[in-house]
């Protein structure tokens, strides 16, 4: 799996206004506004505790620091944790965190420790992008155009399908294409057909770069994209004049703290 690095967290408040205005653009409400109609719960005057953890490739620099900044942009209360692991779990509930937002290199999680509810970053960053692209203000059909069926794209198109899209899909892992088709009756997506299909929904989730293919762009699309490097060269984006909704950590947190508030 690949792990965030501090090079993808440099400038994190700015990223997240960029991505504010993004969401605001496409959709007409901005990321707070997207999660609580998205998970029907609001904030309360939770405290958020933040545990380093340093199992695996150990501690990312800046990712701790990020998460206080992104839960502080979110007008929340938070504070990271003075020791790692299961030292920083005791502190965090012993001085009195609601939630505990932690992460080794497999699962990044948020748990509400006053109503139960746990969280996983994949499928909520899923859930949240397919959400932000299924909301485009410019959409000019239910067709959505959704690159990546894994652990974070997979969420987001059974998210879709629930929401009465018509989904169509890629991924060159053949056994996850055919779990899609098979478990939320998505229509595999071939660039190569002759009159390949346009969208102006396109929802990417792929650790890759130039996944989408140009044929699939309509003009003025909205791609909705949590994947690290972008899917989208500049180029295709400034000559399809593509909205683009990209961020690297701070919409999936949100998503995951709002889907385990009451
Ligand atoms: P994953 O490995 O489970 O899934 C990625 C999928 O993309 C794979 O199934 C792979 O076969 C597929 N893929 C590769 N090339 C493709 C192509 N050309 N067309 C279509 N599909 C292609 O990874 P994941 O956990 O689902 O993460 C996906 C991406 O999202 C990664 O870059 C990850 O770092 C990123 N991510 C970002 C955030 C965020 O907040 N921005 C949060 C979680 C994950
Ligand atoms: O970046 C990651 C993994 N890819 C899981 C996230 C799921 N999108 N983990 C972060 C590890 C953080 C580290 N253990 C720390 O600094 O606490």
């Amino acid at each position: 799996m690949a792990l965030l690095t501090p090079e993808d967290l440099e400038n994190i408040n700015r990223r997240l206004e960029e991505a504010d205005a993004a969401v605001r653009s496409a959709t007409g409400l901005d990321i707070t506004e997207v999660c609580k109609a998205l998970y029907k719960t609001r904030p309360c005057t939770e405290t958020v505790g933040i545990v380093p953890i340093t199992s695996g490739n150990g501690i990312i620099g800046s990712f701790s620091e990020s998460l206080l900044a992104i839960i502080e942009y979110f007008g929340l209360d938070g504070f990271i944790t003075e020791m790692p692991d299961v030292s920083g779990y005791y502190q965090a509930v012993k001085d009195e965190a609601n939630i505990i937002l932690m992460a080794d290199d497999n699962t990044f999680l948020a748990h509400n420790l006053e109503n139960g509810k746990i969280a996983n970053n994949q499928p909520c960053t899923g859930i949240i992008y397919a959400e932000i692209a299924s909301r485009y203000l410019h959409a000019d059909s239910k067709d959505v155009l959704a690159l990546g069926l894994g652990k974070v794209g997979l969420p987001g198109v059974a998210h879709l399908v629930k929401k009465g899209f018509n989904v169509y899909g890629h991924d060159p892992d053949e056994k996850l294409l055919e779990r899609a088709v098979s478990e939320f009756g998505i229509t595999p997506y071939a660039p190569e057909a002759e009159n390949p299909k346009k969208f102006s929904m396109i929802f990417e989730a792929t650790p890759c770069e130039n996944t989408i293919p140009e044929s699939a762009l309509a003009e003025k699309c909205l791609v909705s994209t949590p994947g690290i490097p972008c899917g989208i060269s500049e180029e295709l984006r400034k000559k399809y004049n593509v909205e683009i909704v990209m961020e690297p950590l701070g919409v999936g947190t949100a998503s995951m703290l709002y889907s385990v508030f009451d």
